[in-house]
């Protein structure tokens, strides 16, 4: 019996370490994905079982995959397997590079996902009913994964709607990729289908550059800079989408490629929860952050532990998250409540 779900691509990431991707002679594997990382946070960090919908192709670069999910510990019978076909012409398993960035010089990366076995993936592949019939409370699923292909849109739509029929809540991260929506109309391209797919969502999340423009249609696509104009943006989005409960934001300027300023906010019912802030976060590696951020606040969410109590908790284990390498949280549950606190996590 699983808690969670969560439905999206997951690569292999190639870190260089302290390298570049150009001229390094070794790469550290990690597994990522914007939607598996909150399943994995879930589980690694508060204890949840939780488990993946995705689609690898049957290599040996597919079972390293699995195997850093499981290492994980997030369930991976869900995966659809699709056979090798030799030389990859089929289908693919995605990989992504990812080089760090260090003072003045921004970390940059390369994505290598085309004809994955994930973009391939239709709707009726999955029985959504069967999966979500056995007591799970949560689906996480985003805007990676809707952009994948035209079908992968489809089976997020079908996802959604099986969860609605199972009292299951959704949550769904806006995560705008522009490399992926380059063949799908871009930013319009994305905005009409997170538009379809919102009324479905209980838990909207995005940082701050991606769900204002993204849902609020009219040519009102200011960044949210304060509470105001987050409460404002977001009161008119959630007056569109009435089964919206939550909308939580993270805001992650980067002041120097090592160092973020980063906070949260989330409206639900009519009010503005501003989080715990870290003006200027020391950051070692920036990816997975928000993801990190997610899981926390869906784990407050899940314990009706209110709304200040789930944002701060996103925030903190979001932060954690950027202290090490890696998509993936390593912090553990002590450490987050103490950096709630204002303490600095670890002991000694
Ligand atoms: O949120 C982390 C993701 O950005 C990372 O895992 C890679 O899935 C990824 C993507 O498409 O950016």
């Amino acid at each position: 019996r699983l808690d969670m779900i969560a439905l999206g691509e997951v690569m292999l990431r190639f870190d260089p370490g302290e390298r570049r991707i150009s001229t390094t002679r070794s790469f550290e594997v990690w597994e990522g994905g914007g939607e598996y990382n909150v399943a994995r946070g879930l589980r690694r960090c508060f204890g949840l079982r939780t488990g993946i919908v995705t689609a690898l192709v049957d290599n040996p670069t597919g079972r390293l995959v699995e195997d850093l999910m499981l290492q994980g510990g997030v369930d991976t019978s869900a995966i659809q397997w699709q056979e090798f076909d030799g030389i990859g012409r089929e289908a693919r398993n995605g990989v992504y590079f990812l080089e760090r960035g260090y003072g003045v010089r921004r970390g940059m990366g390369m994505m290598d996902r085309g004809h994955t076995a994930i973009s391939q993936m239709k709707p009726g592949d999955i029985d959504w009913d069967a999966l979500f019939s056995h007591g799970v409370h949560w689906f996480h699923t985003g805007g990676i994964m809707a952009a994948l292909s035209e079908s992968t849109t489809e089976v997020v739509r079908e996802a959604m709607q099986s969860a609605k029929r199972h009292g299951v809540k959704v949550s769904f991260d806006c995560n705008y990729r522009p490399s992926l929506w380059r063949s799908r109309g871009g930013r319009a391209g994305s905005i009409a289908v997170n538009r379809s797919l919102v009324p479905m969502v209980d838990v909207l999340f995005g940082h701050e550059g991606d769900v204002a423009p993204e849902l609020i249609a009219s040519s009102h696509a200011a960044v949210w800079h304060t509470a105001e104009s987050f409460a404002a943006s977001s009161a008119r989005v959630a007056a569109e989408f009435p089964n919206l409960t939550a909308i939580a934001t993270t805001v992650r300027r980067p002041v120097t490629a090592t160092r973020n300023d980063w906070s949260a906010f989330a409206y639900s019912q009519g009010e503005v929860t501003v989080g715990i802030h870290f003006p200027e976060l020391e950051i070692l590696d920036r990816v997975g952050g928000g993801d990190a951020f997610a899981s926390g606040y869906i784990y407050g969410q899940l314990h009706d532990r209110g709304q200040q109590w789930s944002l701060d908790c996103g925030i903190a284990h979001g932060a954690l998250a950027m202290t090490t390498a890696g998509d993936a949280s390593t912090a553990t549950m002590a450490e987050v409540e103490q950096l709630m606190k204002g303490d600095s996590a670890g002991t000694m």
